[in-house]
C-alpha cells in the first residue's frame, strides 16, 4: 500500500516529466548550495553579488524557455516554475533576479524584437554576461501604469526619451532597460544601454524587504535611442503586460517555494523545541497549523502546476494567472507570518530564515501587480464591471 507522504501529498512530483525533475533536482541543489549559505549576509548588508547571474546563467536558468539559438534550452513553463520554486525557496530576491531577466528583459526581446536585436541582446543575456531590467513602474502610481508619463520623440535616426521609472528591480547592476514609454500617446518599448547620455540608474536604499536583491530608479534626460533599439513587434499595453503574463506565473510558484521551505523549517523545530516536558510537535495547536500549511501549500502548487500545463499548451487566459499569482503570494506570506510566530523568538534571527522570508513576501504580494488590484482583474471578469 501506499504511504502518505507530508511533503509531498498529491503526488507532485510524479506527475513531473523526467527533464522537468532533472531541471528540479539541480535547481535545487544550486539554490541550497551555492544561495543558501551567502543569503543571511546579503539580506543583513544589503547586497546583491552580480556572479549569481553568470551563475545562473551557467545553470541554464536565464531564459531557459527560450529557443536555443537565442541561448535558451526550450523548457517547459511548469519547468520554468519549477526554478522559480527552488530559488524562491532560498530567497525572494534572488528569485527576482532571475524573473526580471528572464521574463521581463529576455522575453520582450524575443517575443517583440527584431532577429537583429535578439541576437544582438539574448545570447550574452541568457549568460548572465548582460544584465537586464524592465521600467514600467513610474512613482506616481505603479498600479495604474497606463498613466504613465515617460515620453519618447521622433527625432532623426532614432528617438529622444525623456521621465523617470521608480522600483526597477536590478536598475543599479544592468547593463541595458527595457523601457516603457509613450510614442505619441501610444505605449512602445524601448532598449535603453548603459553608457547612454542622460541615462542613469540611482539606487533605493533603506528597504526592509527584499533586501538581497537590488533595487533603483531610472532617469531619461533627454536619453538618444537609435532606431535600432525601439521594439517593433508590440505597440500599447499588451506589450508589458505580456511580460507580466510570464513573470506572474514564475511567482505562483516560487512564493509556494519560500512557503515550503517555512513549512519544513517550522517541522524541524517545533520536533525538537521541548516545552512543558513535551516537544512541541506533540501540540494540537502545533498540528493545526502545520496541516493548514501544508494543505495551502499543495493546493498552491496544484494550481500552479494546472496553470503551467495550460501555459504549455497555449490554453491559458491572464485572469488565470491573477489567480494564481493573488492566491499564491497571499497564502504565502500568511504562512511565512505563521511559521516565524512557531518559532517564537528564535523566530527573528536571520538563521531561521523564516522571518526573513515574511519580510521579503510583503513586496511580493505588491510588486507584479498588488493583491486587490489582482481580485479587481478577477471581479470584472467575473462581473461584467470594472472597479478600478
Ligand atoms: P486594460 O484596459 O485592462 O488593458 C489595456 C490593454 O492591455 C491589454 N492587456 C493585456 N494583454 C496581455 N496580457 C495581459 N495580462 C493584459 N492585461 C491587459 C488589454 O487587452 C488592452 O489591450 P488593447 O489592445 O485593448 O488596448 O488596462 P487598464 O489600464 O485598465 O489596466 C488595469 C490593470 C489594473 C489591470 C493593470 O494596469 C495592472 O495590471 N496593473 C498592475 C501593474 C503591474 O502589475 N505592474 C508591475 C510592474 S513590473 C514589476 O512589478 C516587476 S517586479 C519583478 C521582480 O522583481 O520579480
Ligand atoms: P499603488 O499603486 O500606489 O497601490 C497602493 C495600494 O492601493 C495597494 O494596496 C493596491 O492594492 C491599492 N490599490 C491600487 N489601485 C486600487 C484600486 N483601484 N482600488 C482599490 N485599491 C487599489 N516595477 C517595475 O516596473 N519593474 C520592476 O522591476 C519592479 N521591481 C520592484 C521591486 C520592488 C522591491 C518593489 C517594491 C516594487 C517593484 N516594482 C517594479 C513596482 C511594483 O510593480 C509596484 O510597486 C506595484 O505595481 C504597486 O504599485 P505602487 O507601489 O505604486 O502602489
Amino acid at each position: 500500500a501506499k504511504t502518505f507522504r507530508w511533503d509531498d501529498p498529491l503526488d507532485l512530483s510524479g506527475r513531473l516529466t523526467d527533464d522537468e525533475r532533472m531541471i528540479q533536482d539541480a535547481a535545487r541543489s544550486y539554490a541550497r548550495e551555492k544561495l543558501l549559505p551567502r543569503v543571511i549576509e546579503a539580506f543583513r548588508d544589503e547586497v546583491f553579488d552580480k556572479s549569481i547571474m553568470t551563475e545562473l546563467g551557467e545553470m541554464g536558468f536565464l531564459g531557459a524557455m527560450l529557443p536555443e539559438q537565442y541561448g535558451g534550452s526550450s523548457v517547459s513553463h511548469v519547468a520554468y516554475g519549477l526554478i522559480a520554486r527552488e530559488i524562491e525557496a532560498v530567497d525572494s530576491g534572488y528569485r527576482s533576479a532571475m524573473s526580471v531577466q528572464s521574463s521581463l528583459a529576455m522575453y520582450p526581446i524575443f517575443a517583440f524584437g527584431s532577429e537583429e536585436q535578439k541576437m544582438r541582446f539574448l545570447p550574452k543575456m541568457a549568460a548572465g554576461e548582460v544584465i537586464g531590467c524592465f521600467g514600467l513602474t513610474e512613482a506616481d502610481g505603479g498600479s495604474d501604469p497606463a498613466s504613465m508619463k515617460t515620453r519618447a520623440v521622433k527625432v532623426d535616426g532614432g528617438y529622444r526619451l525623456n521621465g523617470a521609472k521608480y522600483w526597477i528591480t536590478n536598475s543599479p547592476i544592468s547593463d541595458l532597460a527595457v523601457v516603457w514609454a509613450k510614442l505619441d500617446d501610444v505605449i512602445r518599448g524601448f532598449v535603453v544601454e548603459r553608457g547612454m547620455d542622460g541615462f542613469t540608474t540611482d539606487k533605493i536604499g533603506d528597504k526592509l524587504s527584499l533586501r538581497a536583491s537590488i533595487t533603483g530608479d531610472i532617469g531619461l534626460n533627454d536619453v538618444f535611442v537609435p532606431d535600432a533599439n525601439l521594439l517593433p513587434g508590440v505597440k500599447g499595453l499588451r506589450g508589458p503586460f505580456s511580460c507580466l503574463n510570464k513573470a506572474r506565473y514564475g511567482i505562483a510558484w516560487g512564493a509556494m517555494g519560500a512557503a515550503e521551505f517555512c513549512l519544513h523549517a517550522t517541522r524541524d523545530y517545533v520536533g525538537e523545541r521541548m516545552l512543558f516536558g513535551r516537544p512541541l510537535s506533540s501540540r494540537q495547536l502545533v498540528q493545526k497549523k502545520l496541516a493548514d500549511m501544508q494543505t495551502e501549500i499543495f493546493l498552491g502548487f496544484e494550481g500552479a502546476l494546472a496553470l503551467g500545463r495550460l501555459l504549455d499548451q497555449g490554453a491559458w487566459v491572464p485572469e488565470a494567472i491573477s489567480m494564481m499569482k493573488r492566491n499564491n503570494c497571499g497564502k504565502a506570506l500568511a504562512i511565512a507570518r505563521e511559521a516565524r510566530d512557531m518559532h517564537g523568538g528564535a523566530g527573528i534571527t536571520g538563521e531561521m530564515h523564516v522571518m526573513r522570508h515574511a519580510m521579503n513576501l510583503e513586496t511580493v504580494n505588491t510588486y507584479e501587480g498588488a493583491h486587490d488590484v489582482h481580485a479587481l482583474i478577477l471581479g470584472r471578469a467575473i462581473t461584467g464591471e470594472s472597479a478600478f
